[in-house]
């Protein structure tokens, strides 16, 4: 979608340190790491908040979380990790494509701020 920032990372208009990507996503590192390991996982297709998914796009939100176990085994991600999606104003979500990040690296609390 025109003015998306991580569709324009997908289309590599915007350079990225991608981690992982197949025919349905991709990851790259986060420019604003929260912890050591602070990678995002996105759709390649546009879908700007969780409200507008369709049935459909079910599957592609297990492809995601799959996606985060994957880039785990090959980061060598030990003592477990975070799995994150902001969504709307009040979670904290800033970039309107779907995203789920992967925090690692170091303990998290809980609840969340
Ligand atoms: P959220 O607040 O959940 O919408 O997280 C958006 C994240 O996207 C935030 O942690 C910073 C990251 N981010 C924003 N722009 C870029 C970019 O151009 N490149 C990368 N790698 N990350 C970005």
């Amino acid at each position: 979608m025109a003015g998306c920032i991580f569709c324009k990372i997908i289309n590599g208009e915007i350079e990225s340190d991608i981690v992982f990507e197949n025919d349905k996503i991709i990851a790259f590192r986060d420019l604003n790491p929260q912890a050591p390991i602070h990678i995002l996982i996105i759709p390649r297709k546009h879908i700007s908040r969780i409200e507008d998914l369709k049935k459909q796009d079910s599957s592609l939100m297990g492809d995601l979380v799959f996606a985060a176990k994957q880039i785990a085994v090959k980061m060598n991600v030990k003592g477990g990790y975070r799995l994150v999606f902001n969504n709307g104003s009040n979670a904290g979500q800033e970039v309107e494509h779907i995203h789920l990040h992967l925090l690692a690296g170091r303990k998290f609390t809980w609840p969340a701020g």
